[in-house]
């Protein structure tokens, strides 16, 4: 019989959701999880209506007070899904109490609450973990498979992407172009997704980051009177006022990786025509890989060592459960799966490792994402300074 686990959401909106969505299904698909988690307070400020966010979402009590949420000693697991500038103080109020904590990505707004955060950890000794959802996509953990299973052998080139177009004039003032609320734009939202997963699927280090550009292309946008109701920006609103932007759009940057391959990042709301084009391309000795998100259910793969009149892009449908991680929990063979199903795969890891168990695919603790975080500050870096960082600089 599994345990359960009580947990406490800090946070609605749309990772509320993702999240929440996690919860209720991880163990109907997941059935030989050692622990299973108990949906027992979510919180949300009272503005935000937190009764009618648990009542939808099925968590069994709501709340307005977050340190009495942590506090309570029924609570045994807290996820934080707030803004940016609100994920270090519950963190640090639940690893205080000793008590196991999440955070969505990126880990903190700023480099500071990261450090913070990844030394209340190593201090406190608890089990941490931030949500970086891309990894748990089969044909992303796939491509980590084929990497450290030698298929590619000496890297080369890691191009990284992660392109969306919604930032465009008409988008309101939201809190993710706020840097008191959010810490950077464009950066921190989507260039934290492909520095994750770049440090992932290669399982190596970028050790100097160069030719950074941070680029503000809508220096101001109409103040929401309401804010996006659970999408990005869906159903939000704007008044007549104007507020000014104080984040990046897009950011722009290279590095040098510790294995000696060269990188390049790029991340952006105003990348007109492509919506969520989060994905990379990496060039080895023996072959090479390339994913987008938007066709997520596919790796191509290039198998250099393959006899010459036959290599070319072999399109993998990562959606076999014999062979392909997650896969076997959900459908059968081919029936693909989509951006809610990372969740509910990360769901069941968090809950494997709060269990003792090892995950289906590496989770990034914070002193993982503490690494992510010091690649991102080194880049604004790069860019102020028009001049290249070494990592060795960046603590
Ligand atoms: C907005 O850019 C956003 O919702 C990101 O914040 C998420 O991390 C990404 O998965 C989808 O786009």
């Amino acid at each position: 019989m599994a345990k359960t686990c009580n947990v406490a959401l800090i946070g609605q909106g749309f990772m509320g959701r993702t999240h929440s969505n996690a919860y209720l299904n991880v163990a109907k698909f997941f059935t030989d999880l050692p622990m299973v988690p108990v949906m027992h307070t979510s919180y949300g400020l009272e503005s935000e209506n937190p009764k009618i966010f648990a009542e939808r979402w099925g968590w069994k009590n709501a709340a307005s007070d977050w340190k009495a949420v942590i506090r309570n000693e029924d609570i045994q697991f807290v996820d934080i899904v707030t803004p940016n500038d609100m994920h270090m103080p519950p963190a640090i109020e639940a690893m205080q109490a000793g008590k196991p904590v999440a955070t969505e990505k990126p880990i903190a707004g700023t480099l500071a609450d990261a450090r913070a955060m990844a030394e209340m950890a190593k201090k406190s000794g608890v089990k941490t973990f931030v949500w970086y959802n891309y990894r748990r996509v089969p044909a992303v953990a796939l491509a980590h498979q084929l990497v450290k299973a030698g298929k590619l052998g000496r890297i080369f080139h890691i191009r990284c992407q992660y392109l969306q177009e919604w930032g465009g004039p008409a988008t309101p003032l939201l809190w993710r172009f706020q840097k008191k609320y959010a810490g950077s734009g464009a950066h921190g939202d989507l260039n934290a997704h492909i520095v994750d997963m770049a440090r992932f699927v290669t399982g190596d280090e970028i050790v100097e980051v160069s030719g950074a550009i941070a680029e503000t292309f809508i220096k101001e946008r109409v103040i929401p009177t309401q804010g996006s109701t659970g999408g990005i920006t869906a159903g939000a609103k704007g008044s007549a006022q104007m507020g000014k932007v104080d984040v990046d759009d897009a950011v722009i940057f290279l590095t040098r990786f510790k294995s000696g391959a060269i990188g390049s990042f790029e991340a952006s709301r105003l990348a007109t025509g492509y919506l969520n084009r989060n994905g990379f391309e990496i060039h080895g000795e023996k072959g090479a890989l390339r994913f987008n998100f938007e066709d997520m259910n596919y790796l191509d793969y290039w198998d250099a060592t393959a006899d010459r009149k036959v290599q070319g892009w072999n399109r993998i449908m990562a959606t076999s459960g014999e062979n392909h991680p997650y896969v076997k929990y959900w459908w059968p063979d081919a029936h693909i799966l989509g951006y809610e199903h990372g969740f509910v795969n990360e769901a069941a890891d968090i809950m494997r490792v709060l269990a003792g168990e090892q995950p289906e695919v590496p989770l990034p603790d914070f002193q993982d994402a503490y690494e992510t975080q010091r690649v991102l500050e080194a880049a604004l870096l790069a860019a102020e300074n028009r001049a290249a960082v070494k990592m060795s600089e960046v603590k």
